[in-house]
């Protein structure tokens, strides 16, 4: 690429998942050349607990017959895991990427806290997976832009505003510009911590370029890409482990099963819609940081309290005609209930991000494109309510006096 604002070589790690398959469609769409790399783990995920995306998805063969008809162009596709380090090095050796979009993690808190293979699982996945793709863009072509989709929740809950990585701090007269502490509240959320320190180290060492995105839990069914045709659409995950409240909310509303707030729902999170992560996302990508720069940004819409949230999906649904109700229960997580937050989010307003500001409608668009799949819900009702608690028990967790 000669000029800013031309098309880029994409390669997205994770081309198969919730976010990297439209995330694909919309920058093939946008006149870039995209690449992928992906094993089909996350169909493998949620299968394993029991469950299957509430929106039919196509196979990853007709995925990329699909994605080949409409860029009228063969794609360049790797079938492999990026912790095989040869699968990340032959990608970046014969594609040589611009930018490398890198969302192959395993995405989800509960799955990572299930027991010690799950544990071990996640950290082995998403550390080696991402130290693999630093080294292979290193050997192969260093000056490749690696954004790599971090989480919010490596912040935790600090009683402090949370700025964007850094912050400035005096401490016994001294000053300096440091890392902001990251405490991680699920063994997946700490993954994310060591990938950010490995990649932050990987810049400093070998002058790699890197923009670290804290994003927040993303919501949605509508990406913005072609509805015409079926196998472009995303997958919608609802059960315990891969479905993020918003999302499961939508669908247990849909079901006609109670919405499950965590406890009091007084967690407050920061959430932004699909087609919102998808616009994020492509603003990082140009400019790219300077050789040797870590660049952190917080990426949401708005924060909210999950009992806000609640009452929004069921607000949306009764105007729908659907009969939803808020059960609280119990929480199974180890996390703060009623504390304090307040993330920035300056950068990606600064070049130019416009946040969703109706989540009436983007929930009113869920909730319909859910309509038709209330049977496939139903069908795997026993996966919505949890039972992975973070203290090591598994024990299905109790409805809550409705508060
Ligand atoms: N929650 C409920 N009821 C539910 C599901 C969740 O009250 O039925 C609560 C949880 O207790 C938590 C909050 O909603 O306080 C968010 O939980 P979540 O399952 O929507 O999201 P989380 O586990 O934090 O993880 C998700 C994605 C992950 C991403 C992260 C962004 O699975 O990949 O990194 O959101 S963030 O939360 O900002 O760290």
């Amino acid at each position: 690429r000669s000029l800013p604002g031309e098309p880029m070589k994409i390669l997205i790690a994770g081309m198969d998942g919730y976010l990297g398959w439209p995330l694909s469609l919309r920058l093939a769409a946008h006149g870039h050349v995209v690449a992928g790399i992906d094993k089909g783990s996350r169909r493998n995920w949620v299968e394993e607990v029991g469950s299957h995306s509430a929106i039919p998805i196509a196979s990853l063969d007709e995925r990329l017959r699909a994605f080949q008809d409409l860029t009228e162009q063969p794609i360049k596709f790797w079938t492999g895991d990026l912790c095989d380090y040869s699968i990340a090095k032959d990608a970046i050796r014969a594609f040589r990427p611009d930018a490398v979009v890198h969302l192959a993690e395993m995405p989800s808190a509960a799955y990572s806290m299930i027991d010690a293979d799950h544990c071990a699982y996640t950290q082995r996945n998403n550390v080696i997976g991402t130290l693999n793709l630093l080294h292979a863009i290193r050997e192969e072509n260093p000056s490749a832009h690696l954004i790599k989709l971090g989480t919010m929740g490596e912040y935790g809950t600090p009683n402090m505003p949370i700025p964007e990585g850094f912050f400035e701090v005096e401490y016994r007269g001294y000053k300096d510009r440091l890392p902001f502490p990251r405490q991680a509240g699920s063994w997946y959320h700490q993954s994310k911590v060591h990938d950010s320190n490995n990649i932050m180290m990987a810049c400093k060492l070998w002058g790699l370029r890197s923009t670290d995105i804290m994003q927040g839990v993303v919501y949605g069914t509508r990406d913005g890409t072609p509805a015409a045709d079926d196998r472009f659409r995303t997958r919608f995950d609802f059960d315990q482990c891969f479905g993020t409240a918003i999302n499961r909310f939508c669908a247990q509303a849909v079901a006609g099963i109670p919405i499950t707030p965590f406890g009091s729902g007084r967690q407050v999170r920061g959430f932004l819609a699909l087609q919102d992560s998808m616009t994020c996302i492509e603003l990082v990508l140009d400019p790219p940081p300077a050789a040797g720069e870590y660049r952190v940004i917080n990426e949401f819409e708005e924060t909210y309290k999950i009992v806000e949230l609640a009452g929004r999906v069921h607000d949306a649904a009764m105007e729908l005609g659907l009969r939803a109700e808020i059960v609280p229960v119990e929480n199974p997580r180890l996390e703060a209930e009623g504390h304090y937050y307040s993330p920035d989010r300056r950068t990606l307003i600064e070049w130019g991000y416009h946040p969703t500001t109706d989540m009436a409608s983007e929930l009113r668009g869920m909730l319909e494109d859910l309509v038709p799949y209330k049977g496939r819900i139903l069908e795997k009702a026993s996966v919505i309510r949890p039972d992975i608690r973070w203290n090591g028990t598994k024990k299905a967790c109790s409805s809550l006096k409705v508060l």
